[in-house]
């Protein structure tokens, strides 16, 4: 785990030194102290701060973020854009600017990253290898920034419960149930995502094995029939007091679903799920 001085996040935005202890001793950004007494703050904290309070950043490569300062200085593109030329950078920096701004990542999720992958679907209108190229890299560069995202999240204690999650055999898109696993991070679950692809038999293992209190499954690709009655009477078999969200693009096509279990069609949705149930268990 990454820690800052005072000294480093004071430059980063662009604050004296002693405002910014003033701040930490105020309790407005918690940090822990060092052998030697120095305030120290967690990189997440400093994220925190910076989202809740829209203090603005500025030397963002100082939190090892050149890539918000070079996405910047190069003004106000699209992601679709970035996508589109394979700017891996500029995908990034967009991204964590609108992080740090403040949008969460259901909104991003459910926003820019939905549309510019749509965007780069259209594509397949062309039906030629270049569009399959396209939608590959297009989706290297997504995953390389929302893996960037996932460590600004703040860290989920270890007593948390635990959602799992993936997408069903021979459907083979990553970034939605990826997104799944870190929608349900920020509602406080720790996840465990599978990943697509994921035969029945292996959500069954990580079920005996992490026994969670929320399954997601994301589909994309339709669910050929007896795909679906499969996964159909696994997810009937789980203890009636497991939450069960089904989403994506071609979530229908499991026709068959315990009464429990809903439907969602957006990242928003999952998030509602999953803070319900969090609330609802420290009610409970
Ligand atoms: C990338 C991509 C691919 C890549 C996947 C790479 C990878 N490893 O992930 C590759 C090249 C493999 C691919 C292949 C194909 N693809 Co493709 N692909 C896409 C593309 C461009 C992006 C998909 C994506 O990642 N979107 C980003 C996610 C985040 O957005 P989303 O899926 O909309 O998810 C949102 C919601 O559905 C929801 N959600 C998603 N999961 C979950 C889960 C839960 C629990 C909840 C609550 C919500 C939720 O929240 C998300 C955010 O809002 C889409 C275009 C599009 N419109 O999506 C086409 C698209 C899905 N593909 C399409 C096609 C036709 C194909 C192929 C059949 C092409 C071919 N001729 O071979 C193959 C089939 C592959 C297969 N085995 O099934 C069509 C499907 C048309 C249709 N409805 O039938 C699309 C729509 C393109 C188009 N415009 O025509 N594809």
């Amino acid at each position: 785990m990454r820690f800052l001085s005072t000294r480093e996040l004071a430059d980063a935005l662009g604050v004296s030194e002693s405002s910014l202890k003033r701040w930490v001793d105020a309790g407005k950004i918690s940090a822990s102290r060092t052998e030697g007494g120095h305030r120290r703050i967690q990189i997440a904290e400093a994220m925190r701060f910076i989202r809740e309070t829209g203090a603005p950043l500025a030397r963002p490569e100082l939190l090892d973020l050149p890539e918000v300062a070079a996405a910047r200085a190069r003004g106000d593109g699209r992601l679709s854009s970035f996508l589109r030329d394979g700017d891996s950078v500029g995908a990034r920096g967009w991204l964590m600017a609108r992080y740090l701004e403040g949008a969460t990542i259901v909104e991003l999720a459910d926003g820019p990253i939905r549309e510019a992958m749509a965007a780069v679907g259209e594509r397949w209108h062309h039906a030629d290898d270049s569009g399959v190229f396209l939608e590959h890299r297009a989706t290297d560069i997504c995953l390389q920034a929302v893996a960037q995202l996932r460590t600004m999240i703040p860290a989920v204690p270890a007593s948390a419960p635990v959602a799992i999650g993936g997408g069903p055999s021979d459907d083979p898109y990553v970034l939605p149930s990826q997104l799944a696993a870190m929608v349900v991070t920020e509602a406080g679950w720790r996840a465990i995502n599978l990943g697509p692809d994921t035969p029945v038999g292996a959500f069954a293992h990580a079920v005996a094995q992490h026994h969670p209190e929320l399954v997601w499954i994301s589909i994309t690709a339709p669910l050929a029939p007896a795909r679906a009655r499969s996964m159909s009477r696994w997810l009937d078999g789980l203890p009636a007091t497991t939450a069960i969200v089904i989403g994506g693009q071609q979530a229908r096509t499991l026709t068959s679903l315990p009464p429990r279990a809903v439907w969602a069609s957006s990242m928003a949705d999952l998030s509602a799920a999953a803070g319900a149930r969090i609330t609802h268990q420290r009610a409970g």
